[in-house]
């Protein structure tokens, strides 16, 4: 058996019971797909994620990508190739093209749950794949022969980049020193140094396509400061012809270096240099100048689901083989008999200490899967409401919130909760006979880049609560609010509920708290401080609230599927989905009237404290 434990089960449960994505499949921009195309590709994936992927996942751990500085170039271990073929050659990439490009027509929920199958069990081969949904980018925002380009880099399944990062510019783009000169045939001179580039280069594709954001330079341009300053340039690795893409000279865009990781160490992280091994790097301006950070974004969206996805997939995957693991694992007698020495010893399931922590990982795996699909909906919608001509800016503007949930929150609750299933399987957890070990240094990453969580957390506040006047946020506030006052509600998750209410007004006066410093910061500056200091503790809180409200939704079902004689095997399932919710409600949710205290009562103190008394 490989090391990847799906769980299919709660894939579909929430894309086909809870959310009932069938309702928009079979219609409109998803006609070419229905529901038993949408389950056809869950299972496939499903075989090809627990086997072939699987297979190469610890050795691609124990052999990371080498670097050669000699020719610049990067190789991947064997087994890590072939199980990259085998996506590839089942033409899994299609999966988030549009129509038009050779898509399928999935909508997004469905490809974000195919997405978790594979991110789970192999996260760097979705990485390398990456190329042809980056053309999406070429073709929505190109020239005519750019989205030529675009159909190239789809039909020869080129490699693909995001070039951010600078060694003075991490979490602040804007700092970025990279320039851009152009030249009298339209082209571009890229001259500076990139660091941290996933992906760039590798001996799997035959070209790389580099999307790199640097200044502009040239007659007429005028310099800007900041990320509104920066142009998004598309600079091959190989320089190729037009028509047929055939890959000709070699650009100057060198590899210099590779990291030595944590983990992730088949992805190759790169220093990417432009223009200083006697090669012009050339690049090509994508739209128009200045254009650069908001064309970004549209990769950096896509780019934050899924990070936030590969985080939410490694979590269950860690906490499914723990559960294997403690069911198993005999040790010591069961609690009430412990007094007597020659009690027979029990599976630690049986200890209470192991449940608190199997349910805690199981109650963050299948919320934060719940809160992704959740948030996929409103992906489904907008690509639906877009085809039809229908006003989808609300929409727009709650998948923009729930992205730094996703993204934030599932990056640090896996992270913590993956130590929880290393900690289930006792000193053996430690070991490299077990997957987890690795599971948490590949799972880290996710909580740094495509911006870290203190940067996730005041994109939350500031832009997708504040400057969008809360109207995303009041939306699902109300959705909250119309499951605590449907009046079929269950009698029998009354206590739930109350719990759920108290939360949702917690988190409602954390908002308020927040918006009280911001507001008075147009007075005295330094109050500012006061929503930088907690603005992680509102989002981490924000994410369990809406964790505690899909699972409660969730057991609702559960409860009515079980009255409605599901079998066993489903029962059982069912049973986990209300034990889950009840679980969670009473021992998380409680956990926000504390942390409201805190934001309240916040002062700038800390802000006060000599550097040299830390
Ligand atoms: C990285 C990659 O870390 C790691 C993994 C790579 C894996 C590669 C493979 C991926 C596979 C997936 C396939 C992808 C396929 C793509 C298909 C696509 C369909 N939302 O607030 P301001 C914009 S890469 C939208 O003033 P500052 C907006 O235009 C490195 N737009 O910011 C705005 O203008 P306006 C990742 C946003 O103070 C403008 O920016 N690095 C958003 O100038 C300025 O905004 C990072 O993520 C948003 N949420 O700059 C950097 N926010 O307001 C983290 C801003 O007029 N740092 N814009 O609309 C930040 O995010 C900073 O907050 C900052 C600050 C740079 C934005
Ligand atoms: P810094 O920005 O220096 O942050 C250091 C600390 O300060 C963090 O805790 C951060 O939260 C905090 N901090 C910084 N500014 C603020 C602030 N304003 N408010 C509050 N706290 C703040 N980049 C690319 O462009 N392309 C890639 O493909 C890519 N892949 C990567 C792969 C790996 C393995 C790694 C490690 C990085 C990758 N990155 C990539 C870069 C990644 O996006 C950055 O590392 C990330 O954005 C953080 O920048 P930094 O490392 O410079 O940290």
């Amino acid at each position: 058996m490989g090391h990847y434990k799906s769980n299919l089960r709660d894939l579909e449960f929430n894309l086909f019971e809870l959310f009932e994505v069938q309702k928009q499949l079979g219609t409109g921009v998803f006609e070419q797909a229905d529901e038993d195309a949408a389950r056809g590709v869950l299972t496939e994936l499903n075989t090809l994620a627990t086997g072939p992927l699987a297979d190469s996942f610890e050795e691609s751990d124990r052999n990371p990508a080498h670097f050669d500085p000699s020719t610049h170039s990067v190789t991947l271990p064997e087994g890590f190739k072939q199980s990259y073929q085998q996506v590839m050659d089942g033409e899994w990439w299609r999966l988030g093209l549009p129509d038009e490009l050779g898509g399928y027509g999935i909508p997004p929920s469905v490809q974000w749950a195919a997405s978790e199958l594979m991110l789970g069990s192999n996260p760097a081969i979705f990485m390398y794949m990456a190329g042809p949904s980056f053309a999406t980018i070429l073709w929505s925002n190109g020239t005519e022969q750019q989205r030529r380009w675009a159909e190239l880099m789809i039909d020869r399944q080129w490699g693909a980049t995001m070039v951010l990062t600078e060694p003075d510019a991490g979490s602040d783009v804007g700092a970025g020193r990279t320039k851009a000169v152009k030249q009298e045939d339209g082209s571009w001179h890229l001259e500076g140094v990139k660091r941290f580039i996933t992906s760039a280069d590798q001996d799997m594709t035959e070209n790389i396509m580099h999307l790199v954001l640097a200044r502009p330079e040239g007659p007429g341009i005028e310099p800007k400061p900041g990320t509104k300053g920066l142009s998004l340039f598309l600079v091959p690795k190989y320089h190729f012809d037009d028509q047929s893409g055939e890959p000709g000279e070699r650009n100057g865009a060198f590899v210099t270096n590779v990291e030595h990781k944590m983990g992730l160490n088949v992805s190759a992280t790169c220093e990417l240099t432009f223009g200083q091994h006697g090669t012009p790097a050339k690049g090509w301006l994508l739209g128009e100048v200045h254009d650069g950070i908001a064309q970004m974004f549209q990769v950096i969206e896509y780019a934050r689901m899924m990070v936030g996805t590969k985080a939410i997939g490694t979590l269950s995957t860690g906490y499914l083989n723990a559960l294997e693991y403690a069911k198993e694992r005999v040790q010591s007698a069961d609690m009430p008999q412990a007094a007597d020495k020659s009690a027979p010893r029990v599976t630690i399931t049986h200890h209470p200490d192991v449940r608190r922590i199997l349910m805690l990982q199981k109650a963050y795996a299948e919320g934060l899967r719940a809160v992704y699909c959740y948030t996929a909906t409103y992906q489904d919608s907008i690509a639906q409401g877009k085809a039809s001509g229908e006003d989808v800016t609300l929409h727009e503007q709650i998948n923009d919130l729930l992205l730094p949930i996703v993204k934030g929150v599932g990056s640090e609750r896996a992270y913590e909760m993956l130590t929880l299933s290393l900690q289930t399987l006792g000193g053996s957890g430690y070991l490299q006979d077990y997957p987890i070990e690795q599971y948490i240094r590949d799972a880290k990453i996710d909580s740094l880049y495509e911006g870290t969580t203190a940067i996730q957390a005041q994109d939350f506040f500031f832009r997708k609560i504040v400057k969008n006047n809360g109207q995303a946020i009041g939306h699902v506030a109300n959705e909250i609010q119309r499951t605590l006052g449907a009046s079929d509600a269950d009698e029998r998750l009354k206590e739930e509920r109350e719990l759920l209410n108290q939360a949702l007004d917690d988190a409602q006066a954390m908002i308020g708290a927040m918006i009280g410093f911001a507001t008075s910061a147009q007075e005295d500056v330094n109050e500012i401080y006061k929503v930088g200091q907690q603005a992680v503790t509102l989002l981490m809180s924000m994410g369990d609230l809406v964790i505690g409200w899909l699972l409660l939704r969730q057991a609702e079902l559960g409860l009515r599927a079980l009255d409605g004689g599901a079998s066993d095997r489903d029962a059982a399932f069912y049973n986990g989905k209300v034990a889950v919710a009840r679980f969670f409600a009473k021992n998380v949710l409680p956990e926000l009237s504390a942390r409201r205290r805190v934001i309240e009562s916040t002062d700038n103190s800390l802000m006060e404290v000599d550097e040299s008394a830390f």
